[in-house]
């Protein structure tokens, strides 16, 4: 039985716990049209919006028409600018909980003990305009706000741990070159174009994220299953004002799970809202997306303990270095009422934070702390951004900045300065005491100067250090994603950089993708492979050798072998019971069962829409015609029959033919397998003898063990030629 979801709340009930008080301060502004009379927007009741005021029938329309035209002018000024990367997004309001152990190292008050904060929970794509598809190879936004007794906390993160560039000002040449190409806007999110690779080839501290971005990260099953990390290491302070370096993280209670290219490729074209459509659908089915919060601790003195530096965003913390711990958790209830409202006008910035966080000097975060206000300016056209109801904090706001377009608070008194002694100097400055926010007492004793510190010069080491941690599945998805991306770059003089870039992080990577190029491995000796460092920089000093570190792993890198990961469970997957007219319904029924019982999701596809006429039983209703739906939606397949009359409908042919391709779990009952042996072409020819297939009618058990280990990757290494 599903939970029941707090979507749309009712004025009576919206906002009844701790947690809700953003719901509450959001009734403010929520309307509801549901019995009420239509109004302009001064409130005047309109008898007719359908017809515009005319000079007789026919005649022309009159100047005075003042409902059409406020009606038409609103209309005009509905779009504002959409946000200049992470343009498509889908949102979420839920609820933050600290555990116990989380005060030790911060004293922000969300962090104490059991404390429930609201929060509002942004993902995203990167490159995408606001309409692209979710299923782009892209990176992942994970923006959550924390709306705290001590104001909004903004964490602004991503789905992979590390950064293409290691310095804000290089962000606006990293967005150009991944954005469609200027002249003509072609390609639309995505990163397969020659802009991007000409600027990566040239960048060697992308190397790192590259490698993420190429792999199944960037293709993420849906957004509930992904990770999210903060990527700057950042500053905790305790209740005794103690500094401690952070690096923070969010893992999926249910694990981490992605789709393979191909499957992507189908769902960008079958439903460009794959992901915003399971968020949503699960938050109303009331399985709500849960992840915990990690933190990697590192003490003040040991900051120079690593052979990276902690100020690096292209850099993790292994974490058999320094392991995650667990100090709190967060999940998402609630969809938005009103996507515009809501979604599109919430606005994160990595520099909203609260006493006990604070900034290190990354130079990329330090260049982010100026950017997201400033381009609130632009999108949502007034200092007063704050306002906007999904952006107001529940903490009340008291300061003498003043004016500004569609100001809402109404400032009383007539002092808007300070020292002011006629208001008594109030609104008072708040003592540390008091929760005031003082910034962290660093000592900083230096030249000013423009260059890049030389701890920051080795670009190949966690490089390989992510290639050595993949498994050979993952490593043939990233070589297939190269194969494919350089393979859509026309210039060959950045496919043999890149291939350069690769051999510097490990030969076999450079040479499995060059196979796939028709190209060999060019000697990277003597070539210019940095073109990052100022006119006047010692551009030996800054040469980035061969990666380090040869043979060393971290299993939290891979999604296979992830710590993270091991959780098996069918929870929220979707399974497609494949049937035609004549099947045996008490099968469907049980086999139904089965899967709801463990929280999987059946779904009934069949030849026609409407109801299925089954042997035994009354007719059943079909959930999605084999023309309205394709494998790719699912997690599984089963077929209950009967297989004679679907293996005639080339549509089911391919369906099973497909997820088999795709190493997904396949279940036929006896009266389905001849659809099975009509699908052993091509890359299925194994179907009837592979790992992951049950036929036969108790296989039930057996289905739902493979589809809690989720796909066969057998398959795919073992068809075809090795790549
Ligand atoms: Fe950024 C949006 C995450 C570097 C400038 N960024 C934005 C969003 C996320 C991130 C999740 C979308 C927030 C939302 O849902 O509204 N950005 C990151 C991460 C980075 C990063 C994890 C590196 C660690 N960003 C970065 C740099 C700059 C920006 C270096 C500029 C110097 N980012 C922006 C922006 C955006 C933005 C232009 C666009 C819309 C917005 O801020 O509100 O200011």
């Amino acid at each position: 039985m599903a939970k029941a979801s707090k979507s749309t709340p009712k004025p009576a009930d919206a906002g009844s716990t701790a947690a809700d008080a953003k719901s509450r301060d959001l009734e403010q502004n929520r309307e509801y049209g549901a019995g009420e009379l239509l109004t302009s927007n001064q409130g005047l009741r309109i008898n007719d919006d359908q017809n515009s005021l005319k000079a007789g029938e026919r005649g022309p329309t009159l100047l005075e028409d003042f409902l059409l035209r406020e009606k038409i002018t609103h209309f005009d000024h509905e779009r504002i600018p959409e946000r200049v990367v992470h343009a498509r997004g889908v949102a979420a309001h839920g609820y933050f909980e600290a555990y116990d152990n989380a005060s030790q190292y911060s004293k922000a008050h969300f962090l104490q003990p059991g404390v429930r904060t609201p929060i509002f929970t942004r993902f995203s794509t990167v490159a995408g305009f606001r309409g692209s598809t979710d299923m782009a190879r892209d990176v992942r936004g994970f923006a959550v706000k924390f709306y705290t007794q001590e104001g909004i906390y903004d964490f602004v993160g991503n789905n992979i741990p590390v950064f293409f560039i290691q310095d804000a000002i290089k962000f606006p040449d990293l967005i150009h070159a991944v954005k469609p190409e200027p002249h003509n806007e072609i390609p639309q999110a995505a990163s397969a174009h020659n802009t991007f690779w000409d600027f990566i080839s040239a960048n060697p501290e992308s190397m790192h994220m590259v490698l993420w971005a190429m792999s199944d990260r960037a293709i993420p099953r849906n957004l509930r299953m992904m990770e999210g990390f903060n990527v700057h290491t950042w500053r905790l302070i305790d209740a005794q004002n103690k500094s401690r370096f952070v690096k923070f993280h969010w893992k999926p209670k249910l694990g981490i799970k992605s789709v393979v290219w191909d499957e992507a490729l189908q769902i960008s074209g079958k439903d460009p809202d794959f992901h915003r459509r399971d968020l949503w659908d699960n938050i109303e089915a009331g399985n709500f997306p849960e992840w915990e919060l990690g933190v990697q601790i590192v003490e003040e003195e040991d900051e120079f303990n690593f052979d990276f530096d902690l100020l690096d965003a292209t850099k993790i913390i292994p974490e058999e270095l320094v392991p995650v711990t667990i100090i709190g958790r967060m999940v998402l209830d609630r969809n938005p009422d009103n996507y515009f409202a809501e979604t599109e006008q919430v606005a994160f910035h990595p520099g909203h934070v609260v006493p006990g966080i604070d900034f290190t000097n990354d130079p990329l975060l330090q260049g982010r702390l100026f950017s997201y206000t400033d381009t609130q300016l632009t999108r949502l056209g007034s200092p007063n951004f704050h306002e906007i109801p999904i952006n107001r904090s529940v903490a009340p706001i008291h300061n003498n900045q003043r004016d500004g377009h569609m100001r809402q608070q109404i400032n009383v008194g007539k002092s808007s300065y300070a020292p002011n002694l006629l208001n008594n100097n109030e609104p008072r400055q708040a003592k540390q005491s008091e929760g005031g926010f003082v910034s962290h007492h660093e000592r900083i004793e230096a030249h000013k100067v423009r260059a890049r510190s030389k701890s920051f010069v080795d670009h190949y080491s966690q490089a390989r250090l992510f290639w050595n941690s993949q498994a050979e599945i993952e490593k043939v998805h990233i070589i297939k994603a190269l194969r494919f991306e350089l393979g859509k770059v026309e210039a060959e003089s950045v496919r043999q950089r890149m291939l350069m870039q690769l051999s510097l992080v490990a030969s076999e990577l450079a040479s499995r993708v060059a196979k796939g190029l028709g190209l060999d491995v060019p000697s990277a000796d003597g070539v210019q492979l940095n073109y990052t460092l100022g006119a006047d920089a010692d551009v030996a000093a800054h040469q980035s050798k061969p990666a380090t570190g040869n043979e060393a792993k971290s299993d939290a890198l891979s999604i296979e072998n992830s710590p993270y990961n091991k959780k098996k469970s069918v929870e929220t997957k979707q399974v497609a019971i494949l049937a035609a007219d004549g099947a045996d319904g008490a099968t469907i029924a049980a086999l139904t069962k089965a899967l709801e019982a463990q929280g999987a999701v059946a779904k009934l596809v069949a030849p026609h829409l409407g109801q299925l006429k089954v042997k035994g039983g009354e007719a059943l209703p079909i959930d999605f015609s084999l023309q309205t739906t394709a494998s790719v939606m699912f997690d599984g397949v089963y077929v209950v029959g009967d297989g004679q009359t679907l293996a005639q409908q080339h549509d089911a042919v391919h369906f099973v033919n497909e997820a088999f391709r795709h190493c997904k779990p396949i279940g036929a009952t006896a009266a389905g397998q001849a659809l099975l042996s009509e699908a052993a072409y091509g890359g299925a020819k194994d179907i009837l003898s592979s790992d992951g297939v049950t036929i036969g009618d108790n296989g039930t058990e057996q289905f739902l063990t493979d589809l809690a280990t989720g796909r066969f990757w057998n398959r795919e290494l073992s068809a075809g030629p090795k790549v």
